[in-house]
């Protein structure tokens, strides 16, 4: 069966793309929230976007900081702690939210570059190979987020 489909595929890419590819995983609403204290981290927020394949999130660069790990934010019996963590399910046409009290990153020295220029871009690394690389707009210390689906403003 794989062989003449595979055959098929090759000798038309066109109608292929425009009805039968695979929904991609992405992620936008990328953001940072600046610490107003250069010797503590920043946090970083996002949302990704399920494919029609589930994967997950295996981890976070950037070359515009020192060093980018995943957070999440819990509650132990009262207080709020944070731990590292490792890899982040994106089931199938799903939504994961990392916002404010939840997931984050946590981002250690931004260069001053990125925060003049206002944004900075992260490759997210998928389980399935994918990188993506996407730009966060960097708001000042106490900034509101940015509103879902507007352009960022500068
Ligand atoms: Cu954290």
């Amino acid at each position: 069966m794989r062989a003449p489909l595979s055959l098929f595929a090759l000798a038309t890419p066109f109608a292929l793309a425009a009805c039968g590819d695979p929904a991609p995983t992405y992620i936008d609403q990328a953001w940072v929230r600046l610490s107003p204290n250069k010797d503590t981290p920043s946090a970083g927020y996002f949302v990704a976007h399920g494919g029609d394949t589930a994967t997950q999130l295996r981890g976070v660069l950037t070359d515009y900081a020192l060093k980018v790990e995943m957070h999440e934010s819990m509650d132990h019996g009262g207080t709020m702690k944070m731990q590292k963590i490792d890899a982040v399910d994106i089931p199938a046409k799903s939504k994961v939210a990392f916002a404010p009290g939840g997931k984050h990153l946590m981002i250690w020295g931004i260069n001053d570059t990125a925060v003049s220029r206002g944004k900075m871009s992260f490759t997210f690394l998928l389980a399935n190979g994918d990188r993506l690389l996407v730009d966060a707009v960097i708001q000042k210390p106490g900034a509101p987020a940015p509103k879902a689906g507007e352009p960022a403003e500068h």
